[in-house]
C-alpha cells in the first residue's frame, strides 16, 4: 500500500506542502492516542473556559488546539494558524509559506459518548508581508492548497484533497503511517440518505421546511422514493459517510437566532469540506451558492450548508429559489 508521502510526491506536490501535511497527520496520530486512552487519563469533560463562539471548551479541545499549534509551528513552513478555539490569528514563522485553520477537534459534544469526533484542517498560501493579521486569512474556499480531516473513529482515517481529487488514507498502527486505501473517492450523483437535525424542524426557513417534509413523504410523495436519515453531530462523521456512499448533509439557517447564518464556521469546516466533496464529484451549497465561491468577511463566520451528492443538493438548493 502507498503511503501518504509518496502519494503526494506522486501528484507532484510541492515538498514543502508535503511536509506540512505530513506533520499535521502526525500531531492527529497523538491526538488519536490519547482519544483512545482519554478517560484513564482525566482528560474528558469540560474544561471549565469558553471559546469565542461562546461554547464550553472541552479539555481536548484545548489540548488539541495546543497540540496542532505547537506542531505547525515546529514545522517552520506556517506563517500564521487560525483555529475555531482562538479569537484572533496566531502569528507562527515569519518566514512560513502558508496559512493554516483548523477545527482542532469537531463534534466535541461526542466525546464523553466515545462517539466519532475528527479534526478539519484548510491551508491558504500565505501573502508575503510581514505581520498577519485575521483579514489576511479571509481567502476563498476555491483557492485553498489543500483541506483534509482525520476522523477518529474505530480506524483513524485522513480524507485528504491538494486539488487533485480527494483521497482516503488509514492510519497504520504499527508504522504510525497513514496508508492509502481510496485513490480517487467518487461520491454518487443521487441519494436516498439525507442528514438533519430534525430537532429544529420548526426554526427553519420554509423551503428547508418544504423539502424535508417532501423527502418524509416517501414513495408517495413528490419524490417518489423513499428516504433514510443518519445524523452523527460530528460534521466530519456526516461527510466521512456522505464521501463513503453518497448523501445530503445540512445545516441550515434557522430563525432560533436569526441573525446567525448558521451554526457551522466557513474558514475551518465548511470550506474544508466543500473543497473535498466538490473535489470527490459532489457539490456544497449556502441556500444560494457554491461554499467556495464565498469571499469571506470574518474568520469565524458561519454559513448555511448544503452538500452532498449533487444531484440532491441541486435538488435542495433549488427549492429556495
Ligand atoms: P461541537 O463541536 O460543538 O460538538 O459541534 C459540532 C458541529 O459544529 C458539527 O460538527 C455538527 O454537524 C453540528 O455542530 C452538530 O450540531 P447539533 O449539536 O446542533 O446537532
Amino acid at each position: 500500500m502507498t503511503i501518504l508521502s509518496t502519494h503526494l510526491e506522486n501528484q507532484n506536490t510541492d515538498p514543502s506542502l508535503t511536509a506540512l501535511i505530513q506533520s499535521i497527520t502526525v500531531c492527529c496520530a497523538d491526538i488519536a492516542d490519547l482519544l483512545k486512552h482519554g478517560p484513564m487519563n482525566d482528560i474528558l469533560g469540560m474544561a471549565g473556559a469558553e471559546n469565542v463562539q461562546g461554547e464550553d471548551q472541552k479539555k481536548l479541545d484545548v489540548i488539541s488546539n495546543d497540540m496542532l499549534k505547537e506542531a505547525l509551528a515546529n514545522t517552520g513552513l506556517v506563517k500564521a494558524i487560525a483555529s475555531e478555539e482562538e479569537e484572533h490569528c496566531v502569528p507562527s514563522d515569519p518566514d512560513g509559506k502558508f496559512l493554516v485553520l483548523f477545527d482542532p477537534l469537531d463534534g466535541s459534544s461526542n466525546i464523553d459518548i466515545n462517539s466519532l469526533v475528527g479534526t478539519i484542517f484548510s491551508i491558504y498560501a500565505a501573502p508575503e508581508k510581514e505581520t498577519i493579521e485575521d483579514t489576511d486569512f479571509l481567502i476563498a474556499g476555491r483557492k485553498q492548497l489543500a483541506a483534509g480531516y482525520v476522523l477518529y473513529g474505530p480506524s483513524v482515517i485522513l480524507t485528504l484533497t491538494t486539488g487533485h481529487g480527494t483521497h482516503m488514507y488509514m492510519l497504520d498502527q504499527n508504522s504510525n503511517a497513514f496508508l492509502l486505501f481510496v485513490d480517487g473517492v467518487q461520491i454518487p450523483r443521487e441519494t436516498k440518505e439525507f442528514a438533519i437535525n430534525a430537532a429544529n424542524q420548526r426554526h427553519w426557513a420554509e423551503p428547508m421546511q418544504l423539502y424535508i417534509s417532501d423527502l418524509l413523504k416517501g414513495e408517495t410523495g413528490p419524490r417518489q422514493k423513499n428516504f433514510n436519515m443518519r445524523w452523527v453531530a460530528a460534521m466530519v462523521g456526516d461527510v466521512h459517510r456522505i464521501l463513503c456512499r453518497g448523501g445530503l448533509f445540512t445545516y441550515p439557517w434557522d430563525k432560533k437566532d436569526p441573525d446567525k447564518a448558521g451554526k457551522l464556521r466557513l474558514m475551518y469546516e465548511a470550506n474544508p469540506m466543500a473543497l473535498l466533496t466538490e473535489q470527490a464529484g459532489g457539490a456544497a451549497f449556502t441556500d444560494e451558492l457554491p461554499i467556495l465561491d464565498i469571499d469571506p468577511e470574518h474568520i469565524h463566520q458561519r454559513v448555511p450548508v448544503i452538500l452532498g451528492s449533487s444531484e440532491e443538493v441541486n435538488i435542495c438548493v433549488n427549492y429556495h429559489r
